[in-house]
């Protein structure tokens, strides 16, 4: 039953007992509408709060702020003096001028730089990173409002600092066929994480050599392709420990095998060639020995007794051909040799065809020929040859070359 004002005037009105369920109605106005009666309850519609007058100043019912959640996780203590990192902090009953703290395992307290109010219901924080300690993680985050009401969300922020790489930028190495283009011969990279965590590697951009693999540790396995020319790759390696990256710009230089005259021209029979022999040597002339003597002219040349013929050497140990070149001879008669160079494969007692000569007339003709083979090892050579004039066979020089 509701009861106006003349039904109750002059009755005592001491503690009063609402016996209704909606609720009692008491005097709403403005800030401006405010009373000055010490105990006075008011709701506030500008504030819009409930508030009662102590006597000296208006104190409103406010809520506690309430942390739900953040959106960055980690902070990178070594991102620099000056680095910060933005937090965006959700949950409910922020008020303007509230401060947020990150308090450490030790209690040691961090106290945002800024703070920027966007609602209620979320704040930005910007934190320095310097001020961070991974042994006190995990931190809280710590919503204080203007009237000392706070929430706290509870070990949420982690630091976690990005690894350094102690492998200096640049070269990891050179493989060349010397050194079989072994994956030994390349620096291992290596970074390691400030706070002790675990590091792995992977390439993040550019390019390895083919046939190399690199591995997760930051070791390189297998052997590099034999390029046909020399070649510099180029490529980053990421270094990952935990939820923080780093990456460092690399090289590995991929050469081409050189050509080494082991036998022929000046280098002679080089050591290697342990006998020759000949189909015909023309009185006079001479033999296949003469075609490592350095010399193209006259008796310098071996030169057969017919229009056909072969010189072969027989080498004291097993080589791997990479080129061999032939020359004509210098002085006259220099339109003799065409026919085939093979040499032996002793493994399979075969021989291979290494080029076709076919010099043609001139005193400073000569021809190169280079072979793809990579893995045979032969024991003799052999200059066949179809002499194009109808009556000799003649060669100046042939050299025999091994890859370095
Ligand atoms: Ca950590
Ligand atoms: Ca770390
Ligand atoms: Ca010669």
């Amino acid at each position: 039953m509701a009861l106006n004002y003349s039904e109750i005037k002059g009755t005592d009105l001491s503690n009063i007992v609402d016996t209704g369920t909606e609720g009692t109605k008491i005097a709403l106005g403005t800030t401006a509408q405010r009373g000055t009666v010490q105990g006075q309850v008011r709701f506030n519609s500008t504030a819009n709060l409930l508030e009662y007058y102590d006597g000296n100043f208006y104190q409103q019912l406010t809520n506690a702020p309430t942390v739900q959640s953040i959106d960055v996780t980690t902070i990178d203590q070594t991102a620099g003096s000056s680095a910060t990192t933005d937090i965006t902090i959700s949950g409910k009953n922020f008020n303007s001028g509230a401060t947020v703290k990150a308090i450490a395992t030790d209690d040691t307290e961090v106290t945002a730089g800024t703070v920027v109010r966007n609602s209620s219901e979320e704040l930005v924080a910007t934190f320095t990173d310097s001020d961070f300690v991974n042994a006190d993680e995990p931190y809280d985050i710590k919503v204080t409002n203007t009237d000392t009401q706070f929430g706290t969300l509870e070990n949420v922020l982690y630091v976690d600092s990005a690894s350094a790489f102690t492998t200096a930028s640049g070269s990891l190495g050179t493989l060349t066929y010397s050194n079989s283009y072994a994956s030994s011969n390349i620096t291992a990279v290596v970074a390691v994480d400030p706070d002790g965590e675990a590091v792995t590697y992977s390439i993040s951009s550019g390019t390895i050599p083919t046939g190399l693999t690199f591995n997760s540790d930051g070791t390189w396995s297998g052997n590099a392709n034999e390029p046909s020319s020399d070649t510099t790759y180029s490529f980053d390696v990421r270094a990952t420990s935990n939820s923080q990256t780093t990456d460092r710009s690399f090289t590995i230089q991929v050469n081409a095998p050189q050509a080494q005259l082991a036998i022929g021209y000046s280098a002679g029979g080089g050591g290697i060639v342990s006998s020759y022999s000949q189909s015909s040597a023309l009185g006079g002339h001479t033999q296949a020995n003469r075609m490592y003597d350095n010399s193209l002219g006259g008796s310098n040349c071996w030169h057969s007794s017919g229009g056909q013929g072969w010189a072969q050497w027989d080498f004291n140990q097993g080589i791997q051909i990479y080129q061999v070149k032939v020359q004509n001879r210098s002085d006259c008669c220099n339109n003799m040799a065409n026919g085939t160079i093979t040499a032996w494969d002793n493994a399979n007692s075969q021989w291979i065809t290494i080029g076709t000569v076919s010099l043609g007339g001139g005193s400073t003709a000569q021809q190169t020929f280079t072979s793809s083979d990579t893995t045979t090892y032969f024991t003799k050579i052999r200059f066949t040859s179809n002499s194009s004039n109808g009556s000799y066979t003649s060669i100046g020089e042939a050299g025999v070359y091994t890859k370095v």
